[in-house]
């Protein structure tokens, strides 16, 4: 019989000593945290600047960012906080008065509207193999549009019968079969024979397809749609796209006061689906397939040590019990969560520890695969001390997620 043996967190500097995690966020691989782009140029090349979101949520700048890493054109990247998290700053109003993202300044000139940013960046540019306006990308454009409304009207609209629900659901299911015919119709994974716009274009909605109704209706659009699940695979081979990626739990918790509300239907696939990305495993959920790099439990590390003071400060339990319990879990994710060594946190930690569990946003923080293992040590070092839970994630505002509390 084997004993478990309790070891004592390790500090802050025997931590650092466990990662040498860096990456290279100018010239380097597709990152949430880069301010700017060089792929190799000069900074005086750079003629663009993006205006995003800070943590990477709206979708329509996850178009543009796709498309200038697809084509590494070299850019500047300025972040600006949504309505739902916090207040926008006052320059930005005066630039952008509607305050909406994105927008970009190109050669110092400054166009909003996603698609009217892709069709001037393809003129200065040139296209990502075919344009905005080719003939065979204009239908994909559209097909895309009435995805999205399907998805809209099921998702977003009050449930008022059962019957409404199953409506809605097949409507949105018709719509997702043409998706699998023109997969279908091309020699490639892509929309296309190559990819391209077209791709581009599906990228951010069917990803947050791919997590609200896996969470809120217990639909697995990955795992129903055999070409679409190609096609996210195609798309995870692309570094481009695994730095944009996101994962379910963001998604589900990032969409409600963005769409204006996101509607469970309470059916028992539902409830387990909502368990499994609420309190885990993550590693069980259909959001990503490649295979997890060796490096993702020293990029946790590396992330939270950098703002482990602001990570602390926000966290409602007193700061000198949760840095303990914070440098229990990360021990525990560094050791593999070898069930023989443990290390047991505070006894008031468990709802401490799943506060930050639930604050984890991919890939802002940290990509997919590094925040699995993250918030897998939090929950599990938590149940350690105990099953209560953190009050409810908001659903109509995130203030939660002030970007003001961690500046890079
Ligand atoms: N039609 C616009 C839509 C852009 C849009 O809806 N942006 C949202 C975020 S996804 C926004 O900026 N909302 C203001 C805010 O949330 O602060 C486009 O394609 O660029």
């Amino acid at each position: 019989m084997t004993s478990i043996m309790n070891i004592a967190p390790l500090s802050w500097t025997a931590l650092e000593s466990l990662t040498d995690y860096q990456i290279d966020l100018v010239n380097g691989l597709t990152n949430a945290q880069s301010r700017l782009r060089l792929f190799g140029h000069a900074e005086t090349d750079v003629r663009v600047t993006l205006y995003r979101d800070n943590h990477a949520w709206c979708p329509y700048c996850q178009k543009i960012w796709l498309w200038l890493e697809e084509k590494q054109i070299p850019y500047r990247i300025e972040k600006i906080t949504m309505f739902c998290y916090g207040e926008k700053e006052s320059w930005y109003k005066r630039k952008v008065p509607s305050g909406m993202l994105p927008a970009i300044e190109l050669d110092g000139k400054l166009i909003t509207e996603s698609d009217d940013i892709l069709i001037a960046l393809e003129k200065a540019f040139g296209v990502l193999n075919r344009g905005m306006l080719d003939s065979q990308v204009m239908p994909i454009r559209k097909l895309e549009r009435l995805l999205f409304r399907a998805w809209c009207e099921w998702l977003c609209r009050p449930m008022t019968s059962p019957q409404q629900e199953q409506r809605h659901r097949k409507q949105f299911i018709e719509v997702m079969q043409k998706v699998e015919e023109v997969l279908g119709s091309t020699s490639s994974p892509y929309f296309l024979d190559e990819f391209g716009t077209a791709d581009v274009i599906f990228t951010p909605y069917v990803e947050r397809m791919n997590a609200s109704l896996y969470y809120y209706k217990g639909y697995s659009l990955r795992e129903e749609n055999p070409r679409m699940s190609a096609w996210f695979d195609a798309m995870e081979s692309r570094p481009t796209y695994r730095g944009t990626q996101s994962d379910f739990h963001t998604h589900a918790h990032d969409l409600p006061p963005q769409m204006g509300g996101c509607w469970e239907n309470g059916e028992p696939q539902m409830l387990i689906n909502k368990q499994k990305v609420d309190h885990g495993s993550w590693f069980e959920l259909p959001d990503v397939t490649y295979p997890e790099p060796e490096t993702s439990r020293a990029e946790a590390l590396q992330r939270v040590l950098k703002h482990r003071g602001n990570i602390i400060r926000v966290n409602p339990a007193d700061d000198q019990m949760f840095d303990e319990a914070l440098r229990c879990a990360l021990t525990n994710m560094m050791s593999g969560l070898n069930p023989d060594q443990v290390c047991v946190p505070p006894t008031d930690a468990d709802i401490a520890l799943r506060y930050l569990r639930d604050r984890i946003s991919v890939p802002r923080d940290m990509s997919i695969y590094a925040a699995k293992r993250l918030r897998e040590a939090l929950e599990k070092t938590a149940a350690l001390a105990g099953d209560r839970q953190p009050e409810a994630i908001p659903f109509r505002h995130r203030r939660d997620q002030d970007p003001r509390n961690f500046q890079e």
